[in-house]
């Protein structure tokens, strides 16, 4: 049977691994994109100038708020895959943009269900879900497929709605429908306003002369980070098993925000030395004494997620999910990407 992939959210940091993936895997893929005032498909930017455009590769107009768009998308195209990736996924900003992020994010998924469910055919569904769901609390941890969820933020929420909706779908509809409980996941296509990016863009930059300091929000947070390429795969597999069933993709690892500035600076030669706390904690070069970071409240958040931390057990068990990239090698290649980057624009 031909494979015909649909990904919302492809021009999103996960969208574009996963239709550079699938297309390695032999599939047809399309992929939905908003029309923006400047063209954004820098992250696409490999696959549309590759052989697969418009052959095995084809973008479409549209978003998740227009029902009658996706039924007329799902119709067309006849996917045996549908990958949904598209949400306002960004959580400092959902307490901003709640409502939206609401509709895009929650009802978004119910409008993308409903147009596969009219349309009939047998496709088989991913739902972008997130760690986010479990709100960190400190005696969940480590969280798994069976940790209670409490989410603290607009989007964590909105994406609560899109984890049971998609559940209600499999049970209602026999769908094979599944939730991927991410947790976080970077590269050097990540967002720049995400704190990984923001620090190693800031990294590249000050080396540069570009900018004279990072201000962070929260750096006690803890993430467990994965690599983003590492988990499109991982998403890939919840979609190839006999039975549709929600899974956890983690490191197992989790580390501080202040921990992820500390390795971004350590790999360029630069040691930080620490000092203050709270809204006072400053880090400057232990060499020089130049002031490198400093906090502004700005980036604190309402409420916040102060502890995030996997167990992808299931997966590892069920999918044979495996991650390439630990830690130190995820930060030291988002800080050359982003060196590189800045060399090339000198
Ligand atoms: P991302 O880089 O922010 O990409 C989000 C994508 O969604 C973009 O392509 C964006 O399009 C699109 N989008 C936003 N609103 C839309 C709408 N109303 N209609 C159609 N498309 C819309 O996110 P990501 O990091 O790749 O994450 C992918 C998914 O996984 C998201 O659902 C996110 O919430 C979830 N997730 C991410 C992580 C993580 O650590 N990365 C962890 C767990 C779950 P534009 O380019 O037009 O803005
Ligand atoms: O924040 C703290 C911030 O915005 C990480 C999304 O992909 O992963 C992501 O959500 C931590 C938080 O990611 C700044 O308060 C400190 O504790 O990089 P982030 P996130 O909120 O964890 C989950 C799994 C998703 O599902 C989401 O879609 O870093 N922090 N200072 C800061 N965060 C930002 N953005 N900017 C700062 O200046």
């Amino acid at each position: 049977m031909k494979k015909i992939a649909l990904i919302t959210g492809v021009s999103g940091q996960d969208g574009s691994y996963l239709a550079e993936f699938l297309l390695e895997q032999g599939y047809e893929v399309h992929g939905l994109i908003r029309r923006h005032s400047t063209e954004n498909l820098d992250r696409l930017a490999d696959i549309l100038q590759s052989p697969y455009h418009k052959v095995k590769f084809f973008l479409h107009y549209g978003d998740l708020t227009d029902s009658s768009n996706l039924i007329r998308l799902v119709t067309q195209i006849k996917p045996t895959e549908v990958y949904n990736l598209a949400a306002q996924s960004h959580v400092g900003i959902s307490f901003e943009v709640p409502e939206y992020t609401a509709e895009a994010t929650g009802v978004g998924t119910l409008k993308l269900l409903e147009a596969l469910r009219l349309y009939g055919g047998s496709c088989r569904f991913y739902q972008a879900s997130t760690s986010e769901l479990f709100g960190g609390l400190e005696e969940t941890a480590p969280q798994s497929e069976n940790t209670p969820f409490y989410p603290k933020s607009p989007y964590g929420v909105a994406k609560l709605y899109s984890y049971w909706i998609t559940v209600n779908y499999r049970e209602s509809y026999q769908m094979y429908a599944c939730n991927g409980i991410l947790f976080n996941h970077e590269s050097p296509r990540r967002g720049e306003n995400f704190v990984t990016r923001k620090i190693t863009l800031a990294v590249a930059n000050i080396m540069a002369g570009k900018q004279e300091k990072l201000s962070l929000g929260n750096l006690n947070a803890k993430r467990d980070w994965g690599y983003a390429r590492d988990y499109v795969i991982g998403m890939w597999k919840m979609l190839q098993q006999d039975k549709a069933a929600d899974y956890v993709l983690a490191t197992g690892e989790t580390h501080t925000v202040r921990e992820f500035v500390e390795e971004a600076f350590a790999h360029v030669g630069i040691t930080l030395r620490f000092e203050g706390s709270g809204i006072e904690e400053k880090a400057y070069d232990a060499k020089t004494g130049r002031l490198l970071l400093d906090i502004n409240p700005e980036f604190y958040r309402p409420a916040e997620v102060e502890l995030l931390w996997g167990d992808a057990s299931k997966a590892e068990r069920e999918l044979d999910f495996k991650r390439e990239v630990g830690f130190k090698e995820l930060v030291a290649m988002m800080v050359d990407a982003d060196m590189k980057k800045e060399a090339g624009t000198k």
